[in-house]
């Protein structure tokens, strides 16, 4: 008996050397010293021995089983340290390698623009509205005081969708939309930005898609002078104190009197290049006084209100602000073009 528990002991220790698993040995642990395991079947004839040999067999047997375990906890030490270094060694940072260079994007120049004008108009306490960009030609035209067949309608080329609809020609619209909503009740203050559409030929300074920013302040007793003022806070913040604009009588069947703004030119300052046709002057925007007729058809009494609205040139700003010279580079979305822009 004495000689199958150093056989066991031997066998056991083959194994524990031999595994190179913490499961495995684990098995290896309830294989020796389980229950069930061949040292304890080993025990169990003992029962039969006289009691002085019973003695020295049950203290060897055990010997044996601390033997087995030492093994077995010196065996999990050094396996578990194996784990660590192996663990440590796949985590291995190599703190020289380079970075990993971040892309960082930056604005369009036609949104950062758009944003610099919103957060102008809303510290001047204006709210922004948007609007359709396939409109009805009841609100892009006939509400405007352009009923069909007025020869104004030939000032904006539009692309018609049906004979009623059409993709809309300036942000206009959108002031006849809020009066509507306002129900004959003043006072208003909103500006639209948005894209607008007309069959106009692409050059330098025109695009058939393009951006307008509307304004309109509806109130009892606002002027033209409230107008030229806004306006002249719009050119001085945006464009600095050296550049010049002049107001030029115009017409729009929407307002009573009506203005085109033009700025000095960014590329000749003036003196006249191919950028603003020889003039010296660039066109930003249109405005006016709005028309007691739009007042009247959208459900306001003029003599009540009257007001002032505008349209903005969005990429005309940009240009003038930026000194791009031409309209397309802002649609073709060449990163080298956006990125001087940072
Ligand atoms: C209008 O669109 C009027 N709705 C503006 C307005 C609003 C007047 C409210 C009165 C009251 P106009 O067609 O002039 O007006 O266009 C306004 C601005 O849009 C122009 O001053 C110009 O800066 C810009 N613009 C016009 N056509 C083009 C185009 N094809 N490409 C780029 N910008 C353009």
């Amino acid at each position: 008996m004495l000689d199958r528990l150093k056989e066991l002991q031997a066998e056991a220790v083959a194994e524990i050397s031999k595994t190179m698993d913490l499961k495995q040995l684990n098995d290896l642990r309830v294989k020796y010293l389980g229950k069930k395991g061949p040292i304890q079947e080993v025990m169990k004839n003992m029962k039969d021995m006289a009691r002085e040999g019973r003695k020295a067999a049950g203290q060897i047997s055990n010997e044996v089983k601390s033997a087995i375990s030492d093994q077995i906890e010196a065996k999990k030490v050094e396996l578990e340290a194996l784990a660590i270094a192996e663990q440590l060694a796949n985590e291995t940072l190599d703190v020289t390698l380079p970075g990993r260079q971040q892309f960082i994007g930056v604005s369009h120049p036609l949104q950062a623009v758009t944003n610099e004008l919103e957060e102008l108009f809303i510290t001047m306490g204006y709210t922004i509205e948007e609007g359709p960009e396939v409109e009805w030609d009841h609100y892009n035209f006939e509400l405007l005081n352009l009923p069909k067949g007025h020869p104004a309608r030939d000032m904006q080329d539009s692309f018609y969708i049906t004979e009623e609809s059409l993709l809309r020609t300036h942000t206009s619209p959108v002031q006849v939309r809020v009066l509507e909503a306002a129900k004959g009740q003043g006072p208003i203050k909103i500006i639209c930005p948005g894209k607008v559409y007309r069959r106009d030929d692409d050059d330098a300074t025109h695009s058939h898609q393009f951006s307008q920013i509307e304004g309109l302040v509806i109130g009892a007793d606002i002027t033209m002078a409230d107008l030229k003022g806004t306006l002249l806070e719009l050119a001085r913040k945006m464009f600095g104190e050296d550049r010049e604009i002049r107001l030029r009588p115009s017409f729009f069947p929407f307002t009573e009197p009506s203005v085109e703004v033009d700025v000095t030119c960014s590329k000749c300052s003036g003196s006249g290049c191919n950028i603003c046709k020889g003039t010296g002057w660039i066109e930003i925007l249109g405005a006016g006084m709005v028309h007691p007729n739009v007042l009247e058809m959208s459900g306001f009494d003029p003599k009540a209100y009257q007001g002032f609205a505008f349209g903005i040139g969005a990429e005309r700003i940009a240009m003038l602000k930026y000194g791009i010279e031409d309209i397309r580079n802002f649609y073709t979305n060449d990163l080298r073009f956006i990125h001087q822009f940072k």
